[in-house]
Order: C-alpha cells, then structure tokens, then sequence
C-alpha cells in the first residue's frame, strides 16, 4: 500500500515540476510559490537530491534588490490565477524588484532550515554555500523592513504573506480595514478550480486587493507598507518559523566559517527569544496573532499557536498552555492537528486555513514537539497526516474531523511530506 503511495508521490512532483520548480498544483496554483518549494524540496531529495537543490536555486532567482524573496515567481502569465502579474505590477531589478514579475510580499521563511536539512542529507557544501549570502539578505529584509516602528518583533502586510491566508486570526486587522472603492472589478479564478464553500470570502478577497492597490500605489514600497499600510498584524507563524530559521542560519554561518555574519544573526535570535512574549494571551494560554496598532489578540488557538516548540522558546508556563490546548483540540477532532480551533465560532472544518489540517504545517508542528520531548503528540500528528492521506489521497489539506480531502488534488507539498516523513520507507529525512 504504502510503496504505490510512495510511488504516486514521486509521480505527482514530477508531474509537478515545470522545469526546474514546482507547482503546488495545477490550474489553482499554476506557479512557483515561496515555501511551498522549500518543502518540495525535502520531497526531492528522498529521490534525486540534485533536483532538490535545483527547486531552492531557482526561488533564490527571484530575489528582490532590497533582499525579499517573493511569495510567488511569475516566470510566464498563466490566465488560470488570479490576481496575476499585471495586477501587482511589482517593480523590475531597477526600480528596487526582481528580475521577473512577483508578488510584492513574502511567505515564511522556512528555506534557511531545509537548506540545513539537505546539507544534512546530502553533506553538499558547494551548494550549501551559496545560500549563505541570499539568506542573510532575505532575513535582514525580515528584520529591518517587517519591523513596525517601536515593536521588537515582525509583522505582517498582508494575510497571503502569513501563508494562513483566510485563518480566523485575521480578522482582528481585517475588521478594521475598508475596502478602497477604487480596486478594479476583477473575476476570481480559485473559486472556478475549487469549492466556494472552501476558499475565503468575497470580502475577504476585496480586502486582500486593497492591500495590493496599497503597495502597488506606493511603488512596493516595503517599509511604507509595513508602517502605513492597511494591515499590520504580527504572526505567530512566521515569528517562530523566522526564530527557527535564524537559529538554523546560524548553525550554517558557524560551520560554514562566515564569522563576519555570527553577531547580527545572534542578535536577531535575541530579538526573537524576547519578542515571544508579545503574542502570548494569558487569557487563553495560547500564543495569537495580534493587531499591532491596536494591540488586540486574536482569541483562539491555531496550529501556528504550536510552532514555538519548533523554534525553541516560551517559558514553562507558555509551553504548559500551549500543551493543555493541544490536548484540549484532540479531544475534540479525530485527525490531529487542525488550523484552528474547533471551539472557536468561526471553526470550519473544510474551509481552507479555517480548520482543516495541513501537511506541511503539522510536519513542522510535529518535528518541534519531538524535538522538545513530546514524542506522543508529535508521533500522533505524524501518524495522523499518513492516515487521511492513505485514506483521502494526496489533497492540499484534510477536514480534521472526517479526513476527507479538501481543495486542491496531487498537491505537491502533500507528496513531498509523505515522502520526507510520514511514509514508513523515507523517514531518513528529518525535519
Ligand atoms: C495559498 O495561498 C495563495 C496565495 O498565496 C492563494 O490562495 O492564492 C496558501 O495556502 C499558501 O500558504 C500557499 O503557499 C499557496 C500555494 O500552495 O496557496
């Protein structure tokens, strides 16, 4: 059983690949998006680890000036996604961009820790190497340009740069938002590829435009964006997912002799371990996103809320709630973990980042709680994820409460989990 997934896995990335990259699948998601090929990445290289690199080497093409890597590359136009190229009309190498047509926001930035990982595997200096510079850039982009004036930790501009994009936690900025009347009608196309009742709202998407009208109207500017932009929320997910990847980043620039780098990289990780605080909600013993401006937590538990086990911080109180909800959300679903929680009002258990659970989210959720020693969970997780694939199929995502599959088909950052983790014959690749 488990080889034919193995094999349908390998089938569905290099179905996937369209020279070099990685869809995450076709017609919903018909380009290169940012963390999703960092994961396709730990896919590749149970198989063909010259493929892996190749998937990293290309993201890093499409790096901006001032060091942001994009959440997506727009190497061609592809009519089947909307909002394209021609409406973030983000700037050329010249005027501050990159060298191909992007999006103006980034994702979170996993890609220092799987490039630690396939160092790991494949012991590939030379290739290793040439990340070190790109990382740091991008890094610094996170830490200078994301950091809100009078915050010691980063934010986020827009949902999409979150990766959660439609999570409940959103609201608390997005409620604040109006809608700017001169966004320009447009036609959705996800909408024609999945189910309505599974993708965000059309609020929600008029929103999302306001936000890209802003930046596109302040030449992609990234730091008017972050200090005046609409939205300006920080995240969980991609304050720990930076944390870990800072301590990652380290780990490299140390072994890799690049001593010029160790203290600014030390200094961030300092920031990060301090900056924790900020989003922990005494009052549901769980970290949430907040609204910057306003200071107004989010009020449910998500699985971001659970990375900081992956990046190594909180104090015993902290992971204490954080691991009485955990427990709480399993009582409560049959299929561990789901994106939100299930006793939120908002809970729904097949729309999108409203409750369903992720693959690429649990795998690191589960490798931080077994690094941390909480080998139960982290194996119930693991083990989950392999049940409602085995079950469901190679979806982008699974009700957390049926295991039926949701959304996008022979996803790639699915069969890249499988294969790096959760299938019985490539557990060599650890997170
Ligand atoms: C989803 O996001 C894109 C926008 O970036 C979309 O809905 O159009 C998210 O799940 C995101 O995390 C993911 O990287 C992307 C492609 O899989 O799809």
């Amino acid at each position: 059983m488990s080889v034919d997934l193995d094999q349908q896995a390998i089938n569905i990335l290099q179905q996937n690949d369209r020279g070099g990259f990685t869809i995450p699948t076709a017609r919903l998601y018909p380009y290169q998006w940012n963390w999703d090929s960092a994961f396709v990445a730990l896919g590749f290289a149970t198989f063909d680890t010259d493929r892996a690199w190749c998937e990293l080497e290309l993201l890093l093409e499409g790096q901006w000036k001032n060091g942001m890597i994009p959440h997506i590359l727009f190497r061609q136009n592809d009519p089947d996604y909307f909002p394209g190229p021609s409406v973030w009309q983000t700037p050329t190498t010249e005027g501050g961009g990159g060298i191909m047509p992007s999006g103006g926001i980034s994702q979170p930035p996993v890609l220092a820790s799987i490039v630690r990982t396939l160092l790991q595997k494949t012991g590939d200096r030379k290739r290793t190497a040439q990340f070190i510079d790109p990382l740091m850039r991008w890094h610094r982009w996170f830490h200078e340009c994301r950091t809100p004036n009078g915050l010691d930790t980063i934010a986020t501009v827009h949902p999409w740069e979150s990766g959660r994009d439609n999570c409940p936690d959103w609201e608390i900025g997005l409620s604040n938002m109006s809608i700017d009347p001169d966004i320009e009608p447009y036609e959705r196309m996800d909408t024609l590829h999945s189910s309505a009742l599974q993708r965000p709202s059309k609020e929600q998407y008029d929103k999302y435009l306001t936000i890209i009208k802003f930046g596109r109207d302040h030449g992609w500017d990234q730091k008017v964006l972050t200090q005046r932009g609409p939205f300006l929320v920080a995240d969980p997910g991609l304050h720990f997912i930076l944390l870990r990847a800072d301590r990652d980043l380290l780990t490299i620039v140390k072994e890799f002799g690049r001593n010029d780098y160790v203290a600014e990289v030390e200094a961030w990780i300092a920031k990060g371990v301090s900056g924790t605080d900020f989003f922990w909600n005494a009052a549901i013993r769980s970290f949430c996103a907040r609204d910057v401006r306003t200071g107004r937590f989010s009020d449910g538990f998500s699985s971001a809320s659970a990375l900081c086990f992956y990046a190594d911080t909180g104090t015993d109180e902290q992971r204490a709630g954080t691991l009485d909800n955990i427990r709480r959300i399993q009582s409560k679903v049959q299929f561990m973990l789901p994106s939100w929680d299930p006793d939120h009002p908002m809970f729904e258990k097949q729309r999108y980042w409203c409750g369903p659970l992720w693959p690429q989210m649990n795998y690191i959720v589960s490798a931080g709680l077994a690094e941390q020693g909480e080998q139960e969970l982290a194996e119930k997780i693991r083990r989950d994820l392999g049940t409602v694939i085995e079950q469901s199929g190679f979806f982008e995502c699974f009700d957390p409460i049926t295991g039926d599959g949701c959304l996008g088909t022979e996803f790639s950052w699915t069969a890249a989990i499988w294969l790096a983790s959760v299938s019985p014959h490539h557990r060599a690749v650890a997170a």
